[in-house]
């Protein structure tokens, strides 16, 4: 390799984010010069965009020339933008990053410097993305998230390409056409788009019940917590605005609350594999944590944007065969199956040189014969493309010197097509899992089920699924049966072990300290509401780095008490009632202002925003009038509100925090208070 090409990378590796540097040679500003102005793709200047070449006879129409060289190739790009999508995970949100680990700690198990060096920040792309639906379906559908990470390493690119969930649906990967298929819209009508709720899915999982070196599994553990939409507010939000969640993490990002995930490991040394009563490289199984305690090594942070959404989030393409030295492959079936899998459906989506595109491509060099192909970027210069050559170009790299080393592995067996016992084994953890759960987590879990269930109409498949609910728990299954007209059955199908572990119920994942970071808060105002009430509460949540919304009844001008409406200065509400609804903020807040608080009680909208809000269990926070009017809207006996105008202090009930009046000296604490629901 050119020591000029080597020396490149270390240069790019010493900025800030070497993938972004890499990145910016191939970045285009439309807007710098020495763009003058429109070219074709040959980089002629282009005169007129807007009218095909024609023969064109005084007035009247004539035909359009084929000759037109400019109207052709804008039509040939034009026809030919689309690739195709993933054929899961294709709707996806893409940010830069990068990921450090504190310490060396990992050098126990690993040589790979990305986690044994502290003193590298290796720049990451991460993509999350939903699976079952196409490109274009909602954010907020009820579904797995993926979660892929590209490192990009100074020993080469490495990929983890996980899910938000801690086990998988199957265990071998010759299953996965199948589960895709099953989970997918239906072949004869393509129904339902971006949900599980159907007869093939649940027909499906109702006959496939599984649903020294060091094996890791790694965790990626969000710093604020993990939190879930209530289904209500998801299946809205998927029609009032289908892209939530790729704004909330670009919104996140631009207000500089960056996301944040600690790294963790959890390791098995080879020798005890055996020691468990599940198979350890079974995907649908956890490794319980008091079995296999976490071990936090690192952490990544998401601090950039794309610049465009198609050459990096949509042409990013990961593998869980890139490795770097110092990691390898377990025996896992499914990761087996995987290696080959993604690699394959890059060449079809991308073409056979997809990991010479830009977003793909390593930072560090790379150099090998491999060439040609559709679309090969690169020249490589020489009339050496072999190896060994009487040149010793491209020669390989001994172990010795960095070369990626294949761990020695005896293996011995009989070529069949088998699972071991403890494969077949489904339930211990499905019962355990559910155990776990908080009594509103199964309360969830239970109209879960049941919503899929009922959009199941062939009887089979609701039947057979109640039935095998039973394995796990039978108050579960007979909920469930109850409300799907499922076979309600008289006992357990098995006794239940009665074992639980905290780590599986969400409530674990709270943060460890409350916090309103990126949290988005919603201040409903109506003419006359309070200005300096509004502006000490606005300021003290950004304090906290939370974005408030002025939510008023128009887009536009909204007066404060004392300003004459349509003439007084006002501030600008960001959006109106009816243009953004409850179902998009974490919390509300109402001030005070009496005239305001009125015209809020007489606006069908603005109590629907108050009841919908606290149907959904979100924090509201209301003051002075405003308290008033949130009486009227919720009109529930149990909600204890401050009753006074006069007094300061602050009642809480049920999520709802309210206060005769506002006290600029606790603002901070108040709204804080409220906004986590405490
Ligand atoms: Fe997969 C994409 C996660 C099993 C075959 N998978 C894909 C993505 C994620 C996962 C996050 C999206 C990557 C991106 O953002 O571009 N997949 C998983 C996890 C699995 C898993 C956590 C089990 C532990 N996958 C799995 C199996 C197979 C595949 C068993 C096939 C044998 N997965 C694919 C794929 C995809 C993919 C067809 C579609 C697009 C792509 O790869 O790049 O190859």
């Amino acid at each position: 390799m050119s020591s000029a090409i080597a020396d490149a990378a270390k240069q790019l590796f010493g900025t800030a984010n070497a993938k972004v540097t890499d990145l910016q040679s191939d970045t285009i500003d439309p807007a710098s010069k020495p763009n003058k102005g429109l070219t074709t793709d040959n980089g002629v200047y282009v005169s007129d965009t807007d009218n095909w070449l024609k023969a064109q006879n005084g007035t009247t129409t004539g035909p359009s020339l084929l000759e037109d060289q400019i109207g052709r190739e804008k039509i040939h790009r034009f026809d030919h933008e689309r690739i195709p999508e993933r054929v899961v995970h294709a709707r996806g949100v893409g940010a830069h990053g990068y990921f450090k680990v504190y310490n060396d700690k990992a050098s126990k198990y690993t040589s790979a410097p990305v986690l044994t060096d502290p003193s590298r920040s290796t720049p990451i792309f991460v993509r999350i993305s939903t699976v079952q639906g196409s490109r274009g379906s909602a954010d907020t559908v009820r579904d797995v998230r993926g979660f892929a990470v590209k490192f990009y390493t100074q020993e080469g690119n490495w990929d983890i390409v996980g899910n938000n969930i801690p086990v998988f649906f199957i265990q071998d990967a010759i299953k996965f056409p199948d589960f895709v298929h099953a989970v997918k819209p239906e072949p004869h009508n393509e129904v339902p788009q971006g949900q599980s709720a159907h007869n093939n899915f649940w027909d499906f999982v109702g006959l496939q019940p599984e649903c020294e070196r060091f094996f890791v599994k790694f965790h990626w553990l969000p710093e604020l917590g993990v939190h879930s939409l209530v289904w209500d507010e998801a299946l809205k939000i998927a029609g009032q605005d289908p892209d939530f969640h790729r704004k909330d993490l670009q919104e996140a990002i631009e207000n500089g609350a960056y996301p944040k995930w600690n790294f963790a490991i959890q390791t098995i040394p080879e020798a005890n594999e055996h020691d468990f009563d599940f198979d350890i490289l079974d995907a649908t199984k956890v490794w319980p944590e008091e079995l296999v305690p976490l071990e936090v090594i690192g952490e990544m942070v998401l601090n950039k944007t794309v610049d465009e959404f198609f050459p990096e989030t949509e042409q990013v393409a990961f593998c869980t065969s890139h490795v770097v030295p110092g990691i390898g492959f377990s025996d896992d079936p499914l990761l087996q199956g995987r290696n080959f899998s993604y690699f394959d459906t890059q060449i079809t989506r991308l073409g056979v040189n997809w990991e010479e595109l830009p977003i793909n491509r390593p930072v560090c060099p790379v150099m090998n014969h491999q060439r040609d192909g559709q679309m090969r970027h690169k020249i490589t210069k020489g009339a050496i493309n072999y190896w060994p050559n009487r040149k010793a170009v491209g020669a390989p790299v001994p172990t010795s010197e960095g070369g990626y080393a294949d761990v020695a592995q005896k293996v011995a067996g009989i070529k069949q097509r088998v699972r071991t016992p403890k494969f077949q084994e489904h339930y211990n953890q499905a019962q355990l899992f559910y155990n776990s759960l908080t009594d509103y987590e199964k309360t969830h879990l239970v109209n879960a089920v049941s919503f899929e269930l009922s959009h199941c109409d062939d009887p089979v498949v609701f039947q057979t699924y109640t039935k095998i609910l039973n394995n796990i728990d039978f108050n579960l299954a007979k909920q469930v049966a109850i409300n799907v007209g499922g076979t309600i059955l008289e006992k357990p199908a098995r006794e239940n072990h009665g074992k639980s572990t905290p780590t599986l119920s969400q409530l674990y994942y709270a943060p460890k300290e409350p916090t309103i970071v990126s949290r988005r808060i919603a201040i409903l105002v109506a003419d006359g509401f309070n200005f300096a009430e509004v502006e000490g509460l606005r300021a003290a949540l950004k304090l906290g780095q939370a974005t408030t919304w002025i939510i008023g009844p128009r887009r536009g001008k909204v007066y404060p008490a004392g300003q004459v409406v349509g003439t007084g200065e006002g501030i600008w509400a960001d959006h109106h009632h009816e243009g953004q609804r409850s179902t998009l903020f974490d919390s509300i807040i109402i001030p005070s202002g009496a005239e305001h608080a009125q015209r809020l009680a007489q606006n069908g909208r603005a109590i629907h925003w108050v009841r919908e809000a606290f149907g959904h269990c979100k924090p509201i926070g209301a003051l002075g009038e405003g308290v008033a009017f949130l009486r009227e809207a919720v009109q529930l006996p149990g909600v204890q509100l401050a009753s006074s105008l006069k007094s300061d202090s602050v009642t809480t009930s049920y999520g709802v925090v309210t206060a005769g009046k506002y006290d600029a000296g606790s603002a901070v604490a108040d709204t804080l208070k409220i906004a986590q629901g405490e």
